[in-house]
């Protein structure tokens, strides 16, 4: 049995360059996970569910325990020292670590620190998701807006925690995606899946399909040829939506399948966030040997100008997601 703290060691060698930061990194983010995690598995028993009636910069209503896990990031994150400076969908702003040694890290961290946080309520599960990336004004200095906005592909690491039925830590470092599973007499993330990959094509699809009048016309023709009955492809294929995407994503790494968030008629770029939901999620597609994109690019080449920017999201199994691809070409309005 390997643990998450071992593994990461035995990877280091991975990244000389970060000379262990980058684990102890990692290390801050798995304390904060069992904290979070602890929290919500007694969320019905303490007074954590429910809304804050406070409205994030977003406009969206934060919840009780979208602040608590916010606070216990950004602490355990802010205590190791190993990064200089966070943003968070919590956050107006990216924050600053000033401190000697926060200024002297060479980490910025973006995360969602519990997404799907309205289905914390009815007992269903929720997620956080993390991306790395190394800095890039010099070292010793506070950071800046143009160290958090660097494309996917800039990541060096990325990752998400599944508080599911049992709490899962997935993470890469571009070196494959691997899997973590918590034991909670213990407390401790056990290796539970190494080099996880997603299988070619599956027969799961996951969109909110109560949009469906306000899709554009590609993905309304992709859900009709996901419905369609056909044998040798095995359709219809299934429809699976949690509306927590570190669910639905987790699920379609395991089984297959394709997620898609698209734009609608009265949301564009969709919903999800480019830096701290798209982008993370599509390294770890990628890594596991799947595919992301906007329904058009990669979303990995995006350039970001916005801390909170959205990006419409398509991603999963490269066969079910180069047809969904394929449509939304062929529809293109
Ligand atoms: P959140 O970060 O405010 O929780 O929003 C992100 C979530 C995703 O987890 C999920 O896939 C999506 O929003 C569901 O949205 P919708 O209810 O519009 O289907
Ligand atoms: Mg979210």
């Amino acid at each position: 049995m390997i643990t998450l703290g071992e593994y990461i060691v035995e990877k280091q060698h991975d990244f000389p360059e970060a000379s262990g930061e980058l684990t102890l990194l990692l290390g801050a983010i798995r304390l904060a996970t069992k904290i979070v995690n602890r929290e919500i598995n007694k969320a019905g028993l303490a007074d954590i569910i429910g809304s804050t009636g406070v409205e994030n910069v977003q406009g969206e209503v934060q919840q009780k325990m979208d602040l608590y896990a916010n606070d216990k990031f950004k602490a355990a994150l802010e205590a190791r020292g190993e990064v200089c400076g966070i943003a968070s969908e919590e956050e107006d702003e990216f924050i600053s670590f000033d401190s000697e040694r926060g200024c002297n890290s060479k980490y910025v961290i973006l995360m969602d620190p519990l997404d799907g946080s309205s289905n914390i309520d009815v007992n269903v599960s929720v997620g956080t998701i993390f991306s790395i990336y190394k800095r890039i004004s010099p070292i010793g200095t506070p950071v800046t807006l143009d160290d958090f906005l660097q494309p996917g592909n800039k990541q060096v690491a990325a990752g998400y925690v599944v508080y599911g039925s049992s709490t899962m830590l997935v993470y890469t470092t571009g070196n494959g995606v691997h899997g973590f599973t918590c034991d909670p007499s213990l407390g401790v993330f056990y290796l539970s899946h190494e080099n996880m990959t997603i299988p070619e094509t599956g027969r799961t699809y996951s969109i909110n399909e109560g949009n469906y009048l306000k899709f554009p016309m590609g993905v309304k023709k992709y859900l009709k040829y996901c419905q369609e009955i056909d044998e040798p492809t095995q359709r219809p294929y299934t429809s699976r939506y949690i509306g927590s995407l570190v669910s639905d994503f987790h699920r379609n790494l395991l089984t297959g399948g394709i997620y898609i968030y698209p734009s609608t008629a009265s949301a564009p770029d969709g919903k999800l966030r480019l830096l701290y939901e798209c982008n993370p999620m599509a390294f770890l597609m990628e890594q596991a040997g799947g595919k992301a994109i906007d329904g058009y690019k990669r979303i990995l080449d995006i350039v970001p100008t916005e801390l909170h920017e959205r990006a419409p999201f398509f991603c999963g199994s490269n066969e079910m997601i180069d047809k969904a691809h394929a449509m939304m070409i062929e529809y293109a309005e």
